[in-house]
């Protein structure tokens, strides 16, 4: 009735194929030892002991040459690069060519030369060659081709100002430099877990990220069971420890050592008036970061973030993210001692030359970003020649098929990779990386860096699949196409692409039409596609685009906006976007008093049905808030703008919330899962870098009467809070 089963042909042949192999490999075997027996004792003796020397050597010498192929691997990561450069970047574009030409030798010469020496050359390209292969797959074969030359080429006249200005020096106070290598605080509670903590906002995957949260939270549920401490209360705790303020007077102890203001651009501004309530406030701000710093010092020093109920840490890339990100901070509140312990960490300890995957985003906005206002800022060139290194060691990003970054860089190795389970990399990461290669290219006055992320703006720019400037969330690293079209968010994933158009079109000085354009039409794509008002109290928020169906929800993340259209309106572009900055704003402030901690949760549904309900509500899963910045970013610049001070008072209760809900007793402050549980937050033990990096420094600017210390109109803050300076305009 039933057929018989089919034989199965292949399995067959390979078996034979298999049977016949081995009998081979027991001949050789077996005529192997006859051979060896047929040799005469002396002649055995003599092999067996060559054998047992080159054994010995062996052993002697491992460690010298490890060391060596340490050196060649690192070099390698350099040679890659200039070799291109060598190759094919030569040709500069018109008009960067007579002001960059005369610059470039001496700048990049003494940040490069010593590394890339002619001993070099042979040993990189069979070090760096196959180890890129087969790590990239198919994507990276192109790459030797495609390489960079194309790229001075094809940027389109809209990116590229005609010159990259010269820096201007700043005029602060030089530090001394720190001759000991010695570790300050060294941290024995455990060998660092790279790559285990955290994941980009954009590359997040729910699921996992969930599972991860969960575990940290139950940790922190069984460790708060058997250490017994005071957070059993986590109300009661929080509260005891805001009683422990240090006194004003005790903050401003190292004042004389270093100006609370120190960056000055007009000496001559005239001092503004100081209101009482305003130093308590800033003060207020000081001893948070010192709390904060004091987690950080005792239980992480050094590590990427402070997991403070554990009193432990967390990696994400091994590069002190916390310290570096919060250089400028401390900087900028005048916390001296703080920021020179900082410093000597990052002269001696900090090192890029490590086999680590960095997120190419998230290392640009908070490293190199952080090293570069720093510099700005202190005058500092130890700064200046770390950001060199860190930008350096990111550029094989950029070489894909496509010239659209890939996400991942391993910095040691000098080989990227999109994530492992696609080839996309996220819109926002992409074009969200520009402010801070641009002005490593003023700076060096090397054109590269400025090259590769223009050439990714331009093409955004030219691509189709927008929907009336809205841009989906990813975009395809071999296509350069955009991929999951249909839906469309100014939160996760998206969100800094429209801050970095404004903001790189303020830093060249309005010289690129295709950025203010790209911005314009966008701000009249999320008034027609996003912006709706909800049933109860008529606040506007802005939703998402589903394929065609809207959605209510808005991520905090949304909330950088306010503060954007006002600089945007700042900047001479229409009244209506204040108009719409200012009830934005009154939005994201509700996100906050409607909540029973008074802090936002991460994502919030609004109500469309006209009612005297709630105007937000928050599901189960995304009532978690991170210490993130968003909302007192937009406060700042609302402040500036406007001078209206209840932007202040909003802003003083979110700190008074963060000191209620967030700060840990020993150290530090936590992410928390539940803003509308006032007797259980739910800490979560983890403290982002950008608590120290944005909210803190924001929450300062925001209190501060100092109009001119960063002023808006000399500086634009990168995505992560780090100020870069507006570049003079190119000459006519
Ligand atoms: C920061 O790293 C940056 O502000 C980024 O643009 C968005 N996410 C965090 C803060 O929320």
């Amino acid at each position: 009735m039933y057929p018989p089963p089919r034989k199965d042909f292949i399995a067959l042949t390979l078996s034979d194929q298999h049977s016949r192999s081995y009998n081979n490999g027991k001949h050789r075997r077996q005529s192997c030892w006859r051979k060896w027996k047929q040799l005469s004792r002396l002649q055995r003796s003599l092999i067996l002991f060559l054998l047992a020397l080159l054994l010995i050597c062996g052993l002697l010498f491992y460690p010298s040459f490890s060391e060596q192929w340490r050196d060649v691997s690192d070099r390698a990561v350099r040679e890659d690069w200039d070799g291109d450069w060598e190759r094919g970047l030569k040709p500069v574009p018109p008009g960067v060519g007579p002001a960059v030409g005369p610059a470039v030798g001496p700048a990049v010469g003494p940040a490069v030369g010593p590394a890339v020496g002619p001993a070099v050359g042979p040993a990189v390209g069979p070090a760096v060659g196959p180890a890129v292969g087969p790590a990239v797959g198919p994507a990276v074969g192109l790459m030797g081709v495609v390489a960079m030359p194309e790229v001075a080429p094809t940027v389109g006249p809209g990116f590229l100002p005609k010159v990259i200005p010269e820096p201007q020096r700043p005029k602060v106070p030089f530090l001394h430099k720190s001759q000991t290598k010695k570790r300050l605080f060294p941290n024995k509670r455990g060998p660092p877990r790279l790559q285990d903590g955290n994941e980009s906002d954009s590359q997040a995957k729910p699921a996992e990220k969930e599972r991860v949260e969960k575990e940290d939270v139950e940790k922190v549920e069984e460790e708060e069971e058997e250490e017994k401490k005071p957070l059993v209360s986590w109300r009661g705790a929080i509260i005891e420890a805001i009683q422990a303020t240090e006194s004003p007077s005790s903050a401003h102890e190292n004042d004389a050592a270093m100006p609370s203001v120190p960056v000055k651009p007009k000496d001559t501004a005239p001092l503004a008036p100081v209101s009482v309530k305003s130093v308590d406030r800033l003060e207020t701000v000081r001893e948070a970061f010192r709390h904060a710093w004091k987690g950080y010092k005792e239980f992480a020093w050094g590590h990427d973030e402070l997991k403070p109920v554990s009193k432990s840490y967390g990696e994400w890339f091994g590069l002190g993210l916390t310290l570096v990100d919060a250089l400028d901070t401390m900087w900028i509140l005048g916390l001296t001692e703080e920021f020179k312990e900082a410093r000597k960490w990052v002269e001696t300890e900090l090192s890029f030359s490590k086999n680590v995957d960095v997120n190419l985003f998230e290392s640009t906005i908070r490293i190199l970003g952080g090293l570069l206002s720093t510099y700005h800022l202190t005058g500092d060139e130890m700064f200046l020649e770390k950001a060199k290194d860190i930008g350096l060691r990111l550029m094989p990003a950029f070489k894909t098929p496509s010239k659209i970054p890939f996400s991942d860089v391993n910095i040691g190795k000098g080989i990227a990779h999109p994530p492992r389970w696609t080839s996309d990399s996220t819109l926002a990461e992409v074009t969200s990386v520009q402010l801070e290669f641009r002005e490593l290219s003023r700076l060096t006055q090397d054109p590269r860096y400025q090259e590769v992320v223009n050439e990714v703006m331009r093409l955004v720019h030219k691509l189709p699949g927008k929907r009336d400037g809205l841009v989906p969330m990813f975009i395809n690293t071999n296509s350069g196409q955009f991929t999951h079209k249909g839906v469309f968010t100014l939160g996760a994933r998206a969100d800094s692409y429209y801050e970095y158009l404004l903001k790189q079109w303020i830093q060249g000085g309005k010289t690129e039409p295709d950025l203010l354009e790209d911005y314009l039409v966008a701000v009249e794509g999320v008034k027609k596609h996003l912006l709706r008002t909800t049933g109860p109290s008529k606040l506007t928020f802005i939703g998402e685009l589903n394929h065609n169906r809207f959605n209510p929800k808005m991520d905090h993340l949304v909330c950088f906006l306010p503060g954007t259209l006002a600089l945007g309106a700042h900047n001479g572009l229409p009244d209506d976007h204040m108009d719409l900055a200012l009830q934005l704003m009154e939005t994201c402030h509700q996100m906050y008093v409607q909540m029973e901690t008074g802090l936002s949760p991460e994502i919030a549904q609004f109500n469309l049905q006209p009612s005297d309900g709630r105007d937000v509500h928050v599901k189960p899963a995304d009532g978690h808030n991170l210490l993130r910045p968003e909302t007192v970013e937009s406060l700042f610049y609302l402040y500036r703008f406007t001078k209206d001070a209840k932007y202040r008072d909003w802003g003083w209760d979110i700190l008074q919330s963060f000191n209620k809900y967030t700060r840990v007793p020993s150290g530090g402050y936590t992410s928390i899962s539940n803003v509308r549980d006032p007797v259980n937050p739910g800490p979560r033990d983890k403290m982002e870098s950008f608590f120290l990096g944005e909210t803190l420094k924001y929450l300062y600017l925001l209190f501060s009467d100092d109009m001119e210390l960063l002023s808006l109109d000399q500086y634009v803050f990168n995505t992560e809070a780090h100020p870069l300076p507006i570049w003079p305009s190119p000459p006519i």
